[in-house]
């Protein structure tokens, strides 16, 4: 099945599937409106809506009365979609819902594809794919940030950022289109202008592909796991950080046998807070595989909080351990009781840390080694240095993501970064050709540029529909 079948008189329920009040089955397509009337007790009156407009009708199957339902009927062009609409807002639960969606079927509609509605939409002008993607990020948005940052993007912003750069690629084009008119004269002073006017736009790609790690920790979000020896107050940690009860904390060695988890939201950034079962060598089968699970979540977790008890201080294990993990932030714990032992100043050599978590999983090094060096001295007890746990998490989080800090919106689809990429690798080759070029050839420059201006025009979607179809709708939600 195709997007592009345009034609189709498509269907989809539109809210989540499950026991509610209302449900809404969202239709769209040239014949929808008559097709739905005819399924109706009030054929004529449907029939005869104008746009906008609501009607209380009944959904029959025969002469059996389905559901009594609100319809909402939306006239092309004047419509979401651009073509007719209809939303029936019945009522929720799994089996009516069910029914009038079969029913739907029996008279002539398919079930939409994912993001199909939207895409109508943006084949017939309505919204452009930037407003579409906002949507999706705004639907999946986690925290309050990440959806202030969604509506932004649904309001122009991120649109405004590339128009930016669009317009400095039209200043270059225009100096050399200029330049073709007028042959040799004044060559140097337009590949002057040229350069200054690309290597700005190139400058301005980079800063928006920059902003690809924020916007996509924004939406995606990031694991981190409290990893550490039995009984050093992981699952007291957990429990301060969350604020309740969750996870179970005892003296014994060994408390926590499978991983427990919670979603948590850091500064605008969904975190999944991944409490484990204590490291440690056991001969209990069922603790062995708890430990199992620990390692392969902190060593494939964005950061782990290693959590050291510091009534017993830190072992060359605990120290193998933390070096193979990507990103980690060493806590010193229980530091309010009598027996806590001093916290460690520094522990390693900044550059052997750095050394190792970029060695050995090609991550960028961050500028401030003190993400990884110092002690975070916490006691879960009390509460003491949870505050400063969670600022040093934040930075860790977000140390590599601060490139695009100064855009007013970051980018967050991995089809704009990689767009955006090929704009970026074009003009660098291109300034390099106006710098180096012992002969310039404008006419072969303005062809570079027109390439470039063909990307750009992807990139916000003024052409090949066909080409983004996968990339863009394909990942929505059924009935958007
Ligand atoms: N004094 C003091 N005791 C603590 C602190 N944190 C945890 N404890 C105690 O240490 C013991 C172990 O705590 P847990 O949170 O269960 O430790 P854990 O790391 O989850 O242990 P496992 O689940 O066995 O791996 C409990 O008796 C806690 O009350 C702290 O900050 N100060
Ligand atoms: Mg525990």
């Amino acid at each position: 099945m195709s997007y592009l079948a345009v034609d189709d008189d498509i269907c989809a329920l539109a809210t989540v599937p499950g026991v509610s009040a209302l449900a809404v089955i969202r239709c769209a397509g040239p014949h929808c409106i008559d097709k739905l009337a005819d399924i109706t007790n009030k054929p004529q009156k449907l029939k005869s809506c104008i746009g906008y407009q609501a009607l209380f009708a009944e959904v029959r199957d025969g002469a059996e009365t389905i559901d009594e339902c609100v319809f909402v009927a939306f006239r092309a062009p004047k419509s979401p979609t651009g073509q007719n609409g209809i939303d029936i807002m019945c009522h929720g639960g799994t089996v009516t819902v069910r029914r009038i969606l079969s029913l739907l079927e029996r008279h002539g509609f398919r079930t939409a594809l994912p993001g199909e509605f939207m895409f109508r939409a943006v084949h017939n002008g309505k919204i452009d794919v930037l407003k579409a993607e906002a949507v999706d990020e705004l639907i999946r948005a986690q925290t309050d940030i990440a959806q202030e940052a969604a509506v932004k993007k649904l309001k122009g912003g991120l649109r405004s950022e590339f128009e930016v750069l669009h317009a400095h690629l039209i200043a270059g084009a225009a100096a050399c289109a200029v330049q073709l008119d007028y042959g040799e004269e004044e060559a140097g002073e337009t590949i002057e202008v040229m350069y200054r006017e690309l290597d700005t736009s190139y400058r301005l790609c980079t800063e928006l592909i920059g902003s690809y790690a924020k916007g996509r920790l924004m939406q995606e979000g990031a694991v981190v796991v409290l990893a550490g020896k039995t009984n050093a107050g992981k699952s007291s940690l957990f429990n301060r950080i969350l604020k309740e009860e969750r996870s179970i904390v005892s003296e014994v060695h060994g408390t926590t046998r499978d991983y427990v988890e919670a979603a948590l939201d850091i500064g605008g950034i969904p975190v999944r807070l991944i409490d484990t079962a204590g490291l440690r060598s056991t001969e209990d089968a069922i603790e062995a595989e708890g430990v199992r699970r620990t390692e392969l979540l902190a060593e494939s977790a964005d950061v782990v909080l290693y959590v050291v008890d510091g009534t017993q201080g830190c072992t060359p294990d605990d120290e193998e351990r933390m070096r193979r993990y990507k990103r980690c932030i060493r806590v010193w714990n229980k530091t309010d009781s009598e027996h806590a032992l001093p916290v460690p100043e520094v522990p390693l050599r900044t550059e052997e840390v750095l050394q190792v978590s970029g060695a050995t999983q090609g991550v960028t090094l961050l500028g401030d080694s003190e993400h990884f060096d110092a002690w975070v001295a916490t006691a879960a007890k009390t509460g003491a240095g949870e505050h400063e746990l969670m600022q040093k998490l934040f930075a860790v989080l977000t140390a590599e993501s601060n490139t695009g800090a100064s855009l007013a919106c970051s980018v967050s689809t991995k089809r704009q970064y990689l767009v955006l990429q090929r704009i970026e690798q074009n003009l660098k080759v291109l300034c390099e050709k106006l710098r180096y070029a012992k002969q310039h050839h404008f006419d072969m420059y303005y062809v570079d540029i027109q390439e470039i201006l063909a990307v750009y025009a992807e990139l916000v979607g003024e052409t090949n529909p066909e080409m983004i179809l996968d990339s863009v709708f394909s990942q929505f939600c059924v009935g958007k």
